[in-house]
């Protein structure tokens, strides 16, 4: 109750912070963009990972309004990059029953003068479970707006392949277990082989996260991944770190 308490003040008291995980190209290793994630700076407890304080906001509504100060943070770094340069956010399924959502993001876009294609919204297979038909809608919508929406964690989840078949995603995130398993083990690369071929179907993106090594990295290309996510490449890391990437400085 006292993290809820702490947790409902944290944005107003700039606590929250966005580090960016660097997102490459699997042809030529150049940077495309990058993922933003986000951490709490708690004033005694120190920085409390999003495991801990996502569910949280989520259970208690909280996920509203800090859902909303990710958007508006990320559109903001966004606009400090060049066009080149994609910002994917991270959406729990209850963000998307609010019918307002594409608004919110439209509104923070503008405010940024950040093309629409630049932001990606990744939700995972979980937002099918709750309000399909509501949340399928404000996904349709906020696709019109240009905006790319991700299936995060592909592979992890329901197994339900219906929903993609309803052309609101371009592009699928494998998941990162996945991708570290495969490195000893065919059937894993057989299922990659299969995630791989389903979303080229679908003309979807594929991008490997999770990927530590470089034999993670020429297997992940080798596989048809277009790109690639991971400590190989970059830790989430602080905007000022991420602009020294976008600007080749180090
Ligand atoms: O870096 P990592 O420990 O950052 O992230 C852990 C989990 O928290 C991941 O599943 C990630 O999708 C989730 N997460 C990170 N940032 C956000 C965010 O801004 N919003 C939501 N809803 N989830 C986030
Ligand atoms: O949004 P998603 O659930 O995909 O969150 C990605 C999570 O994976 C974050 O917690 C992020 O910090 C973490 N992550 C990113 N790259 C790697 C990696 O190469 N290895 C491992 N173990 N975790 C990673
Ligand atoms: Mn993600
Ligand atoms: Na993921």
């Amino acid at each position: 109750l006292k993290l809820e308490q702490d947790l409902s003040h944290a944005i107003g008291a700039g606590q929250l912070k966005l580090l960016y995980q660097p997102l490459i190209n699997a042809a030529d290793q150049s940077l495309v963009g990058f993922e933003a994630l986000i951490r709490w700076h708690h004033p005694t407890r120190g920085v409390v990972p999003p495991t801990e304080f996502i569910p949280l906001a989520e259970e208690t509504g909280l996920i509203m309004n800090l859902g909303d100060w990710v958007i508006e943070e990320a559109c903001r770094a966004a606009s400090q990059w060049p066009e080149n340069i994609s910002v994917a956010v991270n959406l729990s399924a209850r963000q998307l029953v609010l019918p307002a959502l594409p608004a919110t993001v439209n509104a923070a876009l503008s405010r940024y003068r950040v093309q629409a294609n630049r932001l990606e919204l990744e939700v995972t297979e979980s937002v099918f479970l709750e309000d399909t038909a509501g949340s399928l809608d404000v996904l349709k919508r906020l696709r019109a707006l240009g905006v790319g929406i991700a299936l995060d964690d592909f592979g992890t989840g329901y197994s339900s392949l219906g929903y993609l078949n309803k052309a609101v995603f371009h592009k699928l995130k494998i998941d990162g277990s996945f991708v570290r398993e495969a490195a000893g083990n065919r059937e894993t690369v057989a299922i990659i082989q299969s995630i791989v071929q389903l979303a080229k179907s679908f003309r979807m993106t594929v991008t490997a996260e999770g990927v530590e090594t470089a034999d993670d990295f020429t297997r992940m290309r080798d596989l048809g991944c277009h790109q690639i996510q991971g400590y190989l490449f970059g830790r989430p890391m602080e905007f000022e770190r991420a602009s020294e990437l976008v600007h080749g400085t180090q």
